[in-house]
C-alpha cells in the first residue's frame, strides 16, 4: 500500500503517505531520561519520562517495519559552547557544577554537550544505520539544524512526533514543522513530560480549533494502520 489511514486520530482521520512520512524522535537522551542525569539533578522525576519508553520503542519498530524515514534529535551544544546563547546558559539560576557545559558526574560527563556520555540516546530507542541523528542547540528541531533540507530532499510532507518533553522540545518542534507546511501528528503515549498537566494541555491545544497544530493518535492506532 502507499498510505495508511489512522481513522481514530484526533481531531479527524490522519493519512500517512508511507514514502513521504518521517518519524521524529525528540531528545530521548540520558540527560533527561536517567537518574543521575541533568533532568534528575534539577529535581525532576525521570520515571515520569521513562513511562513512554515501551510505546516509543514499539512506535519506532512499527515505523521501521513500514519503511518510514526516521530522525532522532539530541539537545546538545558544541564543546566550546559556541552555539549556546548566553540567555540559555544563564537561565534558571543553576549553581556552579550544574550549568550547561559543566561536568555533572564522571559517568554523565558535561551537561548537554555533544558526544558526552549523558548526551547519548537511551538504548531502548537508539538509532540504527540509515537514520538521521542530529544535534539541536535549541528547543525547536529546525533551529540551526539541517533538518528541513534533509526532509525536503526526501520529499517528506508528514511527520510523526514522539519524545521528551512534550510541552518543550516536542511541542516547539511540532509547531515549527506545522509553520513549514508539514502535516504533523503527535503520538500521545510515545511522549512524556515531567509535568503531567503540561502534557495533557499540550495534547488538547495542538488538536484544538480543528487541529490548529495537527493531530494526535496513539502508538497502537498508528501501528495498526501501518500493518
Ligand atoms: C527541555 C526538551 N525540556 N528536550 N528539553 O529542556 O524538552
Amino acid at each position: 500500500k502507499t498510505e495508511a489511514v489512522v481513522t481514530s486520530a484526533v481531531p479527524y482521520p490522519y493519512i500517512i503517505p508511507l514514502r513521504r512520512t518521517a518519524l521524529v524522535m525528540i531528545d530521548f537522551q540520558r540527560d533527561f531520561m536517567e537518574g543521575g542525569g541533568f533532568g534528575a539533578s534539577l529535581g525532576n522525576n525521570v520515571e515520569l519520562l521513562r513511562a513512554c519508553l515501551p510505546a516509543a520503542a514499539a512506535l519506532l519498530a512499527a515505523c521501521r517495519a513500514a519503511g518510514l524515514a526516521v530522525v532522532h534529535t539530541l539537545e546538545a551544544h558544541t564543546a566550546d559552547l559556541g552555539d549556546l546563547h548566553i540567555s540559555k546558559f544563564s537561565r534558571g539560576n543553576l549553581p556552579p557544577g550544574m550549568r550547561i557545559g559543566d561536568v555533572l558526574t564522571p559517568e554523565m560527563g558535561r551537561v548537554l554537550i555533544r558526544d558526552e556520555p549523558g548526551n547519548g540516546i537511551v538504548p531502548e530507542v537508539a538509532p540504527i544505520e540509515g537514520e538521521l541523528a542530529l544535534f539541536k542547540p535549541g528547543k525547536d528541531a529546525f533551529y540551526a539544524t539541517p533538518l528541513e533540507g534533509w526532509l525536503r530532499e526526501r520529499g517528506i510532507t508528514h511527520l510523526l512526533f514522539a519524545g521528551v518533553t512534550t510541552e518543550v522540545c516536542v511541542q516547539t518542534s511540532m509547531r515549527a514543522a506545522n509553520d513549514r507546511g508539514f502535516e504533523c501528528c503527535l503520538v500521545t503515549d510515545a511522549t512524556e513530560s515531567y509535568f503531567p498537566e503540561f502534557k495533557a494541555a499540550t495534547i488538547k491545544m495542538v488538536t484544538a480549533q480543528g487541529g490548529i497544530v495537527g493531530w494526535t493518535a496513539t502508538t497502537g492506532e498508528i501501528a495498526a494502520a501501518l500493518k
